[in-house]
């Protein structure tokens, strides 16, 4: 307080005055009355052992250490964070007792406001709207009652904000919601999963069982010739074959011959054309000669026709067609798959009674297998050539138990998804795998929850991962919410931290500081860069709202 307004406001107080102003002194709130309603004397409210007379309140001299004696008035702000540091010699180390001038603003909201704005000479109106706070008209300063007004404007933002906040709170509810039903179907995938796979164990169980017998066995067995049945068999399969070829050449001539007749048959026709045409006047030695040739080559050619060929042409197609479609060879007959004559021998187990039959074989099957264990027979599976049955049985195992596997392994990672930390009623679960972005300046950056942040040039030189999400966290913030709510405000807040990003030249890896706000949609609102390569995204979205959360307008607000 400065020297000639503390003299002016020291003319103007008198303790009379103040009582008869209201039921409590001024600048004190309702919540402090009762410190003040004494009419002789006054105890300071943190240092009983100090008692004034009444008329020491608001004389605009500090006597209590703790302000409590100016209520209302700016005299004792050198104890207050906010006034210049000035410690009185030998004063006890207090705090303020007030928390700050009470502005009743009526039609409006009461509020605090610090001492230090007590007569300063400015209306304090985004605090104080009545202009209590300059009462002492400092400077000749008059601050009229507003209230009536920025009550009303600030009723109608209100419920806009209000409004705001219940559709926040219902999207919140809306992705809880999302976010439960998106675990249960995690859970159920689970539990069906691992149904299936207790079933398919068992299977897979008795499939590789299976298989494992049938190699055995297939080892076990003598191993096959090359071609297949007696040399009869191998002899039919020969000359089929060669009656085929012979087939094939004997309708190749039938086709060329055809073509030879039809040309004779058009020389003929020119030729006889020619000698009907052709002038006998003209003393032509040369044409009367092929005449001649001529009319001697059709009578030998009449002569020759009595000779009938429909016969043999009927032969020749006869004999051209395939057996199946005549009374040929069967070949059929020829072609079956004879056992070979060692196979042949091992089939006397089945001249065995029944009761020795499974025996028997079994004891044969060990005593080849202990054979080409001991390097004395050949090996059937080591002879390049799987059989069929071996490679099926093995086929069906491998398919199911590769199978089981994959299940196996989706059942271990939608446990872990289970167990994973999606923030508090695993709410990020709804989010998980959607990304805003923001333009900013030379960047347009990108908040993808639970993922991962990036940067991308508007400059088209690609995009900078800044970080990966690592873990949940928490930071007590103080930062302004602008008219359109948008900003952190005044308090703790969740953090999302995105590490190991994209190495910075001479820096560190990228990593972002990602801190949210309640808010009725998902928004990026402001990205700083504030070390380099170390990014702040402040972001707001309805997954953080709380019941009964109202956002501090600002700072002021708050006192
Ligand atoms: C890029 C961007 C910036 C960063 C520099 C560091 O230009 O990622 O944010 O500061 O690299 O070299």
């Amino acid at each position: 307080m400065r020297g000639i307004e503390a003299l002016v406001l020291l003319s103007t107080l008198s303790s009379s005055v103040l009582a008869a102003e209201s039921s409590r002194p001024r600048g004190v709130g309702p919540e402090f009355a009762k410190f003040y309603k004494a009419a002789d004397s006054f105890t300071c409210i943190s240092n009983p052992s100090i008692k004034l007379d009444f008329s020491r309140v608001n004389d605009d001299y500090c006597d209590c250490p703790d302000g409590s004696d100016e209520p209302g008035t700016a005299a004792c702000t050198y104890l207050s964070a906010l006034s210049p540091p000035q410690p009185v010699v030998g004063a006890p180390n207090t705090t303020l007792a007030l928390p700050g001038f009470y502005c009743k603003n009526k039609g409006h909201i009461p509020n605090y406001i610090s001492h230090t704005y007590v007569n300063d000479g400015v209306c304090d109106y985004d605090v104080c709207c009545d202009g209590s706070d300059e009462w002492a008209g400092v400077g000749g300063v008059k601050c009229e009652d507003k209230c009536k007004e920025i009550g009303k404007e600030w009723r109608r933002l209100d419920e806009i904000r209000q409004k705001s906040a219940r559709s926040a709170l219902k999207k919140k509810t809306e992705l809880v919601n999302e976010a439960q039903a998106l675990r249960a179907g995690v859970e159920l995938r689970i539990s069906s999963l691992q149904v299936e796979i207790k079933e398919q164990e068992k299977k897979v169980e008795d499939l590789k069982k299976k298989y494992e017998e049938v190699e055995r066995s297939e080892r076990g067995k003598v191993v096959k010739s090359q071609g297949k049945g007696s040399k009869v068999t191998v002899l039919a399969g020969l000359a089929k074959q060669r009656v085929e070829e012979l087939r094939d050449a004997l309708i190749g001539l039938v086709n060329k011959r055809d073509e030879l007749r039809r040309t004779v048959k058009e020389l003929e026709t020119i030729l006889s054309t020619f000698k009907e045409e052709y002038n006998p006047n003209f003393n032509d030695e040369g044409v009367k000669r092929a005449v001649k040739s001529w009319e001697d080559y059709a009578a030998k050619k009449d002569a020759a026709a009595e000779i009938d060929e429909s016969a043999e042409d009927r032969d020749i197609e006869e004999i051209s067609k395939p057996d199946s479609e005549t009374e040929g060879i069967n070949w059929a007959e020829w072609e079956t798959e004879e056992e070979s004559d060692v196979e042949a021998l091992y089939k006397f187990e089945e001249y065995l009674p029944a009761s020795l039959r499974d025996w028997v074989h079994q004891k044969l099957t060990d005593l080849r297998i202990m054979l080409i264990e001991n390097g004395i027979l050949a090996d059937n599976a080591n002879s390049g050539s799987e059989s069929k049955v071996v490679s099926n049985a093995r086929t069906a195992y491998q398919t199911l138990n590769d199978d089981l596997g994959i299940k196996q392994s989706t059942v271990g990672d939608l446990t872990n998804d289970l167990e994973k930390d999606y923030g508090p009623d695993d709410i990020f679960r709804a989010l998980k795998d959607t990304c805003v972005s923001k333009d900013s300046g030379e960047y347009e950056y990108e908040l993808c929850w639970l993922d991962k942040t990036s940067q991308k040039s508007k400059r088209g030189s690609g995009s900078t991962g800044m970080g990966n999400f690592v873990r949940f966290d928490k930071l007590y913030v103080d930062e302004e919410i602008d008219a359109e709510g948008k900003g952190l405000g005044t308090g703790e807040r969740t953090v999302l931290m995105y590490e190991n990003g994209q190495h910075c030249w001479n820096g560190p890896n990228r990593q972002t500081t990602v801190v949210l706000a309640c808010a009725e949609k998902d928004e990026i609102w402001k990205v700083v860069e504030q070390e380099k390569c170390m990014y702040r995204m402040d972001v707001g979205t309805p997954a953080v709202c709380e019941n009964g959360q109202r956002k501090a307008d600002s700072k002021k607000d708050e006192l």
